[in-house]
């Protein structure tokens, strides 16, 4: 799984939609300035009933479903301005049932690296990628578990700037993100596939305080 290679790929994509893909050109980008002015802040991706980590019938779950190059995504409102390093807790659970490629899906958590206010990639800001192949542990009934910022022994994050930060005895890959970005506040953050053909399910989203089981 490489990231890098993921983003270069979605950069050559992004060029070749240009000229010859244009369902992928058509794709909307989640960002934050939208979602402020309340467009609508998800892309095939809506919370559904019956399949849920809670199980039941009545247990919903965000289904993300595309086909590449299509993407899905689904964003999370109002979870912004926030110190990374006063973060306490960002977890997730996936049932994977779709043909993914490496990073996908993912959280992208967009962060303002040097906290001045606006989210600029070629000024130091970067994207921080939560990836349920690199962070989690099984759960029951094919569904896994992200604790992004708890996982003591089995967690790698990466971000858009090529760092990777894994858990390991000198200390959990999220401590090690923080250390990276000291000053860093969180610009916005969203769930999406971008190299996927199918379905997953993401639910029980826990960003620190704000719990996310079903639709709001
Ligand atoms: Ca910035």
């Amino acid at each position: 799984m490489s990231i890098k290679k993921v983003v270069g790929g979605l950069a050559i994509l992004s060029i070749l939609a240009l000229t010859t893909f244009p369902a992928f050109a058509a794709s909307p980008r989640p960002n934050r300035t939208s979602v402020m002015s309340a467009t609508p802040d998800t892309y095939n991706a809506s919370w559904v009933t019956g399949v849920s980590q809670d199980g039941g019938p009545k247990g919903q779950s965000i289904k993300l479903t595309s086909t590449q190059p299509d993407i899905a995504y689904y964003s999370f409102r109002n979870w912004w301005n926030q110190k990374l390093s006063d973060i306490r807790k960002v977890r997730a659970s996936w049932l994977l049932q779709g043909a993914n490629s490496g990073g996908s899906p993912r959280f992208s958590l967009e962060l303002d690296a040097d906290a001045n206010g606006t989210f600029d990639e070629n000024n130091g800001d970067v994207v921080v990628y939560l990836d349920p192949a690199t962070c989690s542990v099984p759960a029951t009934d094919g569904w896994i578990e992200s604790d992004f910022v708890g996982n003591t022994t089995n967690c790698t994050i990466t971000d858009s700037s090529g760092a990777t930060y894994a858990s390991d005895s000198t200390g959990t890959a999220w401590s090690k993100l923080v250390a990276a970005y000291p000053n860093a506040k969180v610009w916005f953050m969203f769930v999406i596939q971008d190299a996927t053909s199918g379905t997953n399910y993401v639910d029980r989203i826990m960003l620190d305080s704000a719990f996310f089981t079903k639709a709001p």
